[in-house]
């Protein structure tokens, strides 16, 4: 028999400081969307965490500019499960460039709640992996298995 939830993934997301005051119409939109919020916290990030965190953008032209920006308030972050989430929360998110989004995917989240490049309101893990090592970061104590057993995926 076909088992619906044999793709249940798990991904990590971030409201950023430009879009975490419209937090709660966010989270409407990403239940009404199909996801679970497993978890979702509030916070500061220093600029040590986000260094850490952004790593692989060290060297680049708009790594400081980045930074400055994820530390300028606070981040929502969020622990998502929905099937095939990885690739559902980017898509639901839009293109990195916001006019791009606003263009293209007029619904997504960045073409609603993004301003520019830099500013643009949600951060999604890229592939399985990121978002094992995000969800890890940001929630130490969560399981991070990508498949759910039915047994586990009843708790959501
Ligand atoms: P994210 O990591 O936030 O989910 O975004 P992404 O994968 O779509 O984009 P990525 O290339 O990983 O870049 C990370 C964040 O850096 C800022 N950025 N600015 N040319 C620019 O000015 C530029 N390029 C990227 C954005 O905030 C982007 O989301
Ligand atoms: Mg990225």
């Amino acid at each position: 028999e076909f088992d619906t939830t044999r793709d249940i993934q798990k991904t990590f997301g971030i409201i950023k400081p430009d879009a975490s005051h419209k937090k709660e119409d966010i989270f409407e939109r990403i239940i009404d969307e199909g996801f679970t919020i497993i978890r979702h916290e509030t916070m500061q990030l220093s600029r040590e965490r986000a260094g850490e965190f952004y790593k692989e953008h060290e060297g680049k032209s708009f790594y400081e500019k980045l930074i400055e920006y994820m530390t300028s308030g606070p981040i929502v972050v969020m622990a998502l499960c929905k099937h095939d989430a990885v690739k559902e929360w980017r898509k639901l998110m839009g293109p990195t460039n916001v006019d791009d989004a606003r263009k293209n995917h007029p619904t997504s989240l960045r073409a609603i709640y993004g301003k520019n490049m830099t500013n643009n309101a949600v951060h999604g893990s890229d592939s399985l992996t990121s978002a094992r090592r995000e969800l890890k970061f940001f929630f130490p104590k969560l399981s991070v298995e990508p498949s759910l057993s039915n047994q586990e995926s009843k708790e959501y």
